[in-house]
């Protein structure tokens, strides 16, 4: 029994892969080095990889019994392997990281004994506070990766600095906290965790530099924002739909209405061109949607004098930010060959949820 006990793992690595048998052995090398005074063990969860990641697990795993290989066939997506790999460990410390060698492995002790001597829930390996490095991503989804993390932190108050990160080690208990919460899509669990708990998680940030890949190739070239969208959609539909929620979507409908009705005319009557009156009608449409807003949907924190104007203001800027976004994102899904009508809708929706969430918080100040 006691000798069982003592190697039963205190700490759990689990380990997305999916194309990487160039980075199994190397990253299992460097584990072992980082952690020679720990009981660990490696999960990893592959699914079903046309490389032979599986195999190349398993042949390490006959040897040293503290590698072990969950092989999913027909299924992929990295927020569910992660899912189901911390799901199949009994160890009370779970780390997350990548196979390719990004995550500096030096880090994983430094956590351990973060969670083992304080009562902190989470503790975040980060690129972005002081001390950390990023230079090994691209300034296009570094950019990504900043903003969404803005973007989190107005629309699900979260306050996490590296949001993107993959690279993390949480309590078991906090896990079979919220598990049944998880949305399991997409591609950021760690964002997934932070929105599915029950209550706000206590974190640390933990610096260190993000290396530029061992072996094999990015799956996630995907981007950032769409996924903290993802999720923002799918943890904050009970939130959304309220009252207020019904009224904008219907005063929206009615601006689309308002809109077409001005621009038709600035055309066919004014004989204007029609990019100025398709701006006219932007304008003419967000105005109307304002002032309807400002009586009805929010009647009761009605603006009124100069703070109307600013309001106006706040809520037109805000507004073409919505609709930059939904153009973006329906251009990335489409470029993603997702169909035209499916990107038109997905950029619609993050567009209008984008124009609800912060035109409430910033132009009618409601928490
Ligand atoms: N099981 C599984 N792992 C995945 C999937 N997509 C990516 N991964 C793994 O998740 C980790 C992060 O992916 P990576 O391509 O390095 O993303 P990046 O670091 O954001 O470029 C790597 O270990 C990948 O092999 C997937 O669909 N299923
Ligand atoms: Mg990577």
């Amino acid at each position: 029994m006691n000798a069982a006990r003592s190697h039963s793992p205190q700490l759990a690595v689990v380990i997305p892969t999916y194309n990487e048998r160039g980075n199994i052995a190397e990253l299992l090398l460097r584990i072992n080095q980082a952690l020679p005074d720990t009981h660990w063990e490696a999960v990893f969860v592959d699914d079903d990889s046309s490389d032979g990641t599986a195999a190349a697990v398993r042949d390490i795993g006959r040897n040293d019994p503290r590698v072990r290989c969950i092989q999913r066939i027909a299924r992929r997506g990295l927020a569910s392997a992660v899912i189901e790999g911390m799901m199949a460990t009994a160890a009370p410390f779970i780390a997350v990281m990548d196979a390719d060698l990004q995550h500096d492995e030096s880090l994983l002790p430094v956590m351990l004994q973060t969670l083992e001597s304080t009562n902190v829930d989470l503790v975040i390996g980060s690129r972005l506070v002081a001390g950390g490095e990023n230079q090994n991503l691209s300034r296009g989804r570094r950019w990504a990766s900043e903003f969404s993390s803005k973007l989190a932190r107005i629309l699900l108050d979260i306050h996490v600095k590296d949001l993107m990160s993959g690279y993390f080690m949480l309590r078991r208990e906090v896990l079979d906290e919220l598990v049944r919460n998880l949305s399991g899509v997409g591609f950021k669990i760690l964002l997934d965790i932070l929105a599915s708990a029950p209550r706000t998680l206590t974190f640390v940030e933990l610096p260190y530099r993000f290396r530029s890949r061992h072996s094999g190739e990015s799956k996630l070239d995907s981007n950032a924002a769409v996924a903290l969208a993802m999720t923002v959609i799918a943890k904050k539909l009970g939130w959304l739909i309220s009252p207020r929620l019904v009224a904008f979507l219907v005063v929206g409908g009615f601006g689309v209405i308002v809109h077409f009705a001005v621009l038709t005319s600035a055309m066919k009557v004014a004989k204007l061109e029609f990019v100025i009156a398709q701006s006219i009608a932007t304008l003419v449409a967000m105005t109307s949607n304002f002032v309807i807003n400002n009586l009805f949907t929010y009647r009761d924190v009605r603006l009124r004098g100069w703070k109307w104007l600013s309001g106006w203001i706040s809520f037109t800027v805000t507004c073409s930010f919505g609709a930059l976004a939904n153009v973006g994102v329906a251009s990335v899904l489409f470029h993603e060959r997702f169909s035209w009508s499916l990107s038109a809708l997905a950029g619609i929706l993050i567009g209008t949820a984008w124009n609800y969430g912060v035109t409430r918080w910033h132009t009618w100040q409601l928490k």
